[in-house]
């Protein structure tokens, strides 16, 4: 489809509660909406970069700066035919994926429109609704914690993560544990730890969790491989695997056993499909993680989350556990089995409320 022009978008949204990880405190969500008008349609993509460079060394400022100085350029005027083509046209910029993943996302929900079909059918999705969980982020102490992940049960969740960080780790993890001895929990530290800290994490072992979430530095897929080694409880890796290449030597190092897989930070839809694609032949597990995304980033995770492989439950929350007011049209809710329904109209699925967008409006460009 030709591109004609593209608006980048930052916006600040207030979470409805504060989101706390080994990283930093979030109390209100920026990201850089892609807006892209092509022959009478126009797509919605979300670059899921934070303010500060906590997650990832990518931030709401350097994505604006790759994609008006860099990768927008590329696209102005042309037509970008598939994934492929898109991701050879931006493959001379190092890095950036958020950046890049959020323009992709853009031109899957124009291609979709196009071809009158849902994200889902164009990926081959084969459930109409995906099990979700939710990330609650560290409280104030453990009894709190207690107290937050019950709220979300009540509220009908079924699958919970919780974020730990040093001195908040195998306490908190504990008290979840004895207070939900059921309950299917993870844990994740963001690359809190490095490997001096691998016994004092070893009760970790014994809360039959589901996984254990990238304890280590984002770089350091080799240091998993000896973290996992030590441990029966399966590693997932999350920010370490940013490509399909990383996502190999992962599993061919055993420094994993399960991938979480951010569409976001491997580059886009069509990385995030090809890495799914690797990892089912070979039984390896994958899910769905998030980045608080709006609910255009959260359509686009649904419609991955239907793929066969995604066989455990996503960090895809109802749009209420983020924001009071999201900036589409439709709402996501939670299903009483724990499920979110996978959008079918056409693209994303879902319609941009415009005066949402222009009440959280931080800055708007135009390249045409
Ligand atoms: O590590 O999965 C993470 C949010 C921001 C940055 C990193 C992470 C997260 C989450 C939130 O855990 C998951 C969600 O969107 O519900
Ligand atoms: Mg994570």
């Amino acid at each position: 489809m030709k591109i004609e022009s593209i608006r980048l978008q930052h916006i600040k949204m207030p979470l409805v509660s504060p989101f706390e990880t080994s990283f930093g405190r979030e109390t209100d969500r920026e990201c850089v909406l892609v807006i892209i008008n092509s022959e009478g349609l126009i797509g919605y993509g979300e670059c899921v970069a934070s303010r500060d460079p906590g997650y990832n060394y990518e931030t709401t400022a350097t994505v604006l700066h790759i994609l008006k100085d860099f990768i927008v350029p590329l696209l102005l005027g042309k037509e970008v035919k598939d994934a492929a083509d898109f991701q050879t046209r931006v493959a001379g910029i190092r890095g950036h994926h958020l950046a890049k993943a959020g323009v992709e996302m853009a031109l899957w929900d124009l291609w979709g429109k196009r071809a009158g079909k849902s994200l889902r059918e164009m990926f081959g999705g084969t459930r109409a609704k995906v099990e979700v969980g939710v990330s609650v982020g560290i409280q104030e102490s453990s009894q709190s914690l207690v107290r937050s992940v019950q709220e979300y049960l009540d509220s009908g969740y079924r699958r919970v993560k919780i974020k730990i960080k040093p001195s908040r780790d195998v306490d908190d993890a504990s008290a979840v544990r004895k207070a939900f001895p059921d309950l299917r929990l993870q844990v994740d530290a963001n690359s809190a730890y490095t490997l001096d800290d691998l016994e004092m994490l070893k009760p970790l072992d014994e809360l039959n969790l589901l996984l254990i979430e990238q304890p280590l530095f984002e770089d350091d897929i080799w240091d998993h491989r000896k973290f996992q080694a030590a441990f029966k409880t399966a590693i997932c890796l999350d920010e370490s695997i940013v490509s399909l290449r990383h996502a190999r030597y992962a599993l061919e190092m055993q420094a994993c056993k399960i991938i979480n897989i951010k569409p976001s930070r491997v580059g886009g839809l069509s990385q995030a499909i090809a890495i799914h694609d690797f990892c089912q032949p070979l039984n390896v597990p994958v899910w769905c993680g998030g980045m608080l995304e709006t609910n255009i980033g959260r359509a686009s995770n649904l419609a991955l989350a239907s793929l066969p492989g995604f066989v455990l439950p996503g960090d895809i929350s109802a749009s209420n556990r983020y924001y009071q007011r999201d900036i589409t049209h439709e709402t996501f809710n939670l299903n009483d089995d724990s499920t979110i329904d996978v959008p079918a109209g056409h693209g994303l699925g879902v319609t941009v409320d415009e005066q949402a967008l222009d009440h959280y409006n931080v800055l708007r460009i135009v390249l045409k």
